[in-house]
């Protein structure tokens, strides 16, 4: 080489240009570095002219990375030869270029061309390499992109959003695995991030309230695979998101579900109205069972006498002052009897009216404040009944009331009488329940 270099230069010097030497006519510099896509046809350009005076004996086409040296092709009886493994993709283009088909991501790496000549110099050897870089091609046939609306809006009642999804592609990498993911920009402007990418598509899911407007999906400018675009032009593609009709089917499916909560609260609310229901009949059920043990257990103490639901009465023929009456009651832990009703009325006046007592006590007075009768335990009386013309408080000296068995015409009705005379009296005790 540096002896056809040195010879070319003094030929130049000497002002006779002719072609002493190979000479490389093809366009591609030695060490060139070639940019294609996976799928592409390459050609190798390394076209030569041999001198007049040389004779082409061997010419070797290898491929080389890092750790391996293959032979692609080879020149045997002025025949070109590709090797086994490269018969189907390398052809023989012009004298020393060559094209190799389908060029896929292992394809990278030097290739070089070596060719041996003869003259009468004897034999000359040159060589020319380039490396071939490939590019992951990451688009289909058409090589564009293709952006679409995946179906309707999908609404989920669990969640109560409403997703319209997007899916950008169809992608197919050389690997299994994505190599990049897209960008999505959304009609504000901003980017947006894939959520899934699946079978060659990136999928991009709009939660609501979904923005109407143009979404749009690219590959990044700075991925190898844009340079492998048949058109620049078609690097990105949008769909519009009918942002009315979004807005529409949104509001009717949340109508929807309302309806269905509605529909639901319903029924629970019927359900628990059942159990209250039952609730009620039970507790009625309870309530009975409860009186009738109570009519059980809750007797009168030995000598007094039940009436009505909750009070035992017992007589004292001893005739006392009222005051002494009412503090016997009470150590009985009674009281002087209450009159609350003409059914209780007539019962105690009953019960005096048998014993023969012309006179008897009743729990009312009005010793406290004149013309004030109140029970002993210093309430109002609910119930009264008076005899005409009394209380008349006679003599002023008139407090505490009673019935008057031996005066017929009185009847069970009542009177005032001097709280000091002494009569028979009746105790009222509570049972406790
Ligand atoms: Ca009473
Ligand atoms: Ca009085
Ligand atoms: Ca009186």
């Amino acid at each position: 080489m540096a002896y056809c270099g040195l010879f070319v230069l003094v030929l130049l010097a000497t002002s006779n240009i002719h072609t002493h030497c190979l000479d490389w006519s093809g366009p591609l510099r030695d060490n060139a570095v070639l940019s294609v896509c996976v799928g592409d046809d390459v050609t190798l350009p390394w076209d030569f002219q041999t001198a007049e005076n040389e004779v082409t004996e061997d010419i070797k086409w290898e491929y080389e990375t890092n750790s391996t040296s293959k032979l692609i092709a080879f020149y045997s009886s002025e025949r070109f030869m590709p090797t086994e493994s490269y018969e189907q993709r390398v052809k023989c283009k012009s004298n020393g270029s060559l094209t190799m088909n389908d060029v896929t991501l292992k394809d990278s790496g030097m290739y070089s061309i070596r060719v041996e000549v003869q003259s009468q110099d004897g034999v000359s050897r040159y060589q020319r390499s380039a490396s071939l870089q490939v590019k992951d091609s990451a688009l289909i046939e058409d090589r564009k992109v293709h952006v679409q609306q995946e179906g309707d809006a999908v609404w989920d009642n669990a969640t109560r959003t409403f997703t319209i999804t997007l899916s950008c592609g169809t992608f197919r990498f050389t690997e299994d695995r994505p190599t990049f993911d897209v960008q999505w920009t959304a009609p504000t402007g901003g980017t947006l991030n894939s959520t899934k990418y699946s079978n060659g598509r990136f999928y991009l899911s709009l939660p609501s309230p979904v923005v109407g407007g143009t979404y749009t999906c690219r590959i990044p400018p700075n991925h190898l695979s844009h340079t492998c675009l048949t058109d620049s032009r078609h690097d990105n593609d949008f769909v519009l998101v009918d942002s009315v009709k979004v807005n529409v089917l949104q509001t009717i499916f949340e109508q929807k579900t309302l309806r269905e909560e509605d529909e639901k609260l319903k029924a629970e609310n019927e359900k628990l109205q059942s159990a209250v229901d039952k609730l009620k009949e039970e507790d009625g059920k309870l309530n009975e069972l409860l009186s009738r043990i109570t009519k059980v257990i809750d007797q009168c103490p030995r000598s007094w006498t039940l009436h009505g639901e909750s009070s035992c009465y017992k007589y004292i023929s001893t005739a006392t002052t009222w005051q002494a009456a009412k503090v016997q009651c009470e150590n009985m832990g009674a009281s002087l009897v209450e009159i609350d009703s003409q059914a209780e009325n007539s019962f105690v006046f009953k019960m005096v009216n048998s014993k023969g007592a012309k006179e008897a006590w009743l729990g009312l007075s009005d010793l406290g404040e004149e013309g004030v009768f109140l029970l002993p335990s210093g309430q109002l009386p609910a119930f009264t009944k008076w005899h005409s013309g009394e209380p008349n408080d006679s003599s002023n000296r008139e407090d505490c009331a009673e019935f008057m068995p031996g005066r017929s015409d009185f009847s069970d009705r009542w009177n005032d009488a001097p709280c000091g005379s002494r009569n028979p009296f009746v105790c009222e005790q509570h049972l406790l329940y």
